[in-house]
């Protein structure tokens, strides 16, 4: 396939997002590919309580050159469950999880891009740690990304410094082939602990980091990082 054939999917799950919701799509639209590489969208609204559902779709009608797909669940299932739906639509040979706040910059998809355009590798992820001007959000989700890395680094014999990152890259046959179980946070570590067992490396790219707060909207809380931890367990002993 020719180089402006391929298309990256961005999957941007989505639950009461109104605040961010059309400022991230203005940025993944505004973002140019390297190698020519396309752009498809695929937001899944996850039972937002909220005006996203409307953001969208007054957005898609702004945007007619671009593919948005919309899908919704009609009631909130989790993060895991909107990424598992964002996949079943998704038609590109490459796929990257966007998340719908502005921690993470879409520039930075043309640093992760390269690696699998060369056929290296078939798995890369953002670190949010290699990149040293960072500022991270509180303590304890400093602390506790790092602790998650350094224990799915020893379970499955990969050094990773940032395994809890939202930027996580594919070939899209590889994560349509792995059956996926999670319904919540879990999907981080389920699917790094997967893709490791099935013997892929996991290439990891320095990437910027803008931390939000509670207050704008960060819904992860420190028991998603006990919930990893036994995650990454559960699947190095199945
Ligand atoms: N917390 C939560 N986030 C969801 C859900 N469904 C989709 N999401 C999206 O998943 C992302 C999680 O964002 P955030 O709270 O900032 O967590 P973090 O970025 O992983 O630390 C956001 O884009 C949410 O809108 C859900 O049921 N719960
Ligand atoms: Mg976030």
């Amino acid at each position: 396939m020719a180089d402006h054939e391929k298309t990256l999917s961005v999957i941007i799950p989505s639950y009461n997002e109104g605040k961010t919701i059309c400022h991230i799509l203005t940025r993944v639209l505004s973002v140019l590919l390297p190698f020519e590489i396309k752009k498809e969208i695929v937001v899944v609204d996850d039972g937002s309580a909220d005006e996203t559902g409307m953001l969208v779709e007054s957005f898609i009608r702004e945007h007619p050159e671009v593919p948005i797909k919309y899908v919704v669940h009609d009631i909130n299932r989790g993060k895991g469950m909107a990424i598992r739906t964002g996949i079943k639509h998704i038609t590109g040979e490459y796929v990257i999880i966007q998340d719908a706040d502005l921690e993470y910059d879409p520039h930075d998809y043309s640093l992760l891009l390269p690696y699998l355009h060369s056929g290296e590798y078939s798995v890369v992820y953002g670190s949010r740690f290699l990149n040293r001007q960072n500022r991270h959000s509180y303590p304890a989700f400093y602390w506790g990304g790092r602790l998650v890395s350094f224990i799915a680094s020893l379970l499955y014999g990969q050094v990773l410094t940032d395994e809890p990152t939202c930027y996580k890259m594919f070939r899209s046959s590889l994560l349509k082939s792995i059956p996926l179980d999670c319904t919540g946070f879990e999907f981080c570590p389920e699917i790094t602990a997967k893709v490791l067992k099935k013997g892929y490396k996991i290439k990891e790219v320095a990437i910027s980091y803008t931390p939000r707060s509670m207050e704008d909207g960060k819904k992860i809380k420190w028991t998603d990082g006990l919930e990893a931890i036994w995650v990454l367990l559960k699947y190095r002993i199945r």
